[in-house]
């Protein structure tokens, strides 16, 4: 397992999950001080990450981009894959194999949160899972294509009413036989929404693609009560050598958090 921690680029995400906020270069530099092995960014679309710009950043480091986030295409342009309107789904599909393409010449794949949308009112579930299904299916060719997985992350039931658990999650993409499509495990959403997390992450087996490594309160591990233990040594049962990524909120300040989850991911990982 790695260490990550997130950066937003996005300043209409302000008091979202993530660590920094002050620019690529000030994350990489502050990532590889607190001895993170890759940064995850959350940029306001594929047009704003510059590859070679990126790349400089990687190798001056020492660091990989874990994942590429796609919510800005909810937060900033108002997109998601089950929106009522037909122009609007395509505009959301277009985003995201844009951000997947980015991030495929990254070495990294992308993820899709808020852009999953939600049953809107008016819209039947089935037409919704249609849909659902569309968006997915076309994301996971296109980051075969990348070389790449793409990472879709069933989120708590205050921000989508598809998906809030992750076996029904990985078991709607298993049954459509989607290919290409892994899952990514938040742990504040499932501390939310699961009976048994260390169960849960067993369970998905293969299918896990990420983590974001949160605490029940979104704070960095070990400012929280989940028991993260547990829940590492369940990960490290099921082989699973993927991300831990601090996709969490920048509490008391960016580099408390950034400490703590280091502190606890070699406390807990490295033991
Ligand atoms: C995205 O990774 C996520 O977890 C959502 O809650 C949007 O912030
Ligand atoms: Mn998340």
């Amino acid at each position: 397992m790695r260490p990550a921690i997130t950066v937003s680029l996005v300043p209409e995400a302000k008091g979202g999950p993530f660590v920094f906020w002050d620019g690529l270069s000030d994350a990489f530099s502050r990532a590889a001080q607190h001895g993170f092995d890759a940064v995850e960014i959350f940029p306001s679309g594929a047009d704003v990450l510059n590859i070679s710009e990126i790349r400089a950043l990687q190798k001056e480091h020492g660091l990989s981009v874990a994942a590429v986030g796609t919510g800005a295409g909810w937060v900033k342009h108002k997109l998601h894959v089950c929106h009522p309107e037909e122009s609007i789904r395509k505009q959301a599909r277009a985003f995201l194999a844009a951000v997947i393409r980015k991030a495929g010449e990254l070495g990294a794949p992308a993820i899709m949160g808020s852009m999953q949308g939600r049953v809107e009112v008016g819209v039947e579930r089935d037409q919704a899972l249609e849909w659902l299904f569309e968006a997915v299916a076309e994301a996971g060719q296109v980051a075969s294509e990348a070389g790449q997985s793409f990472l879709y992350e069933p989120l708590n039931r205050y921000e989508t009413n598809l998906f809030n658990r992750q076996r029904d999650g990985a078991g709607f993409l298993r049954e459509r036989g989607v290919k290409g499509v892994r899952i990514l495990a938040d742990l504040f959403h499932m501390n939310i929404e699961e009976e048994d997390l260390a169960a849960t992450l067993v369970g998905l087996g293969e299918s896990l693609g990420h983590v974001h490594f949160a605490d029940s309160n979104r704070r960095a591990i070990g400012f929280g009560h989940s028991d993260a233990g547990v829940i590492v040594a369940a990960l490290k049962s099921m082989g699973y050598a993927g991300y831990l990524s601090a996709e969490i909120l920048p509490w008391p300040d960016s580099e408390s958090a950034a400490r703590r989850t280091m502190e606890s991911f070699r406390a807990l990982v490295r033991s």
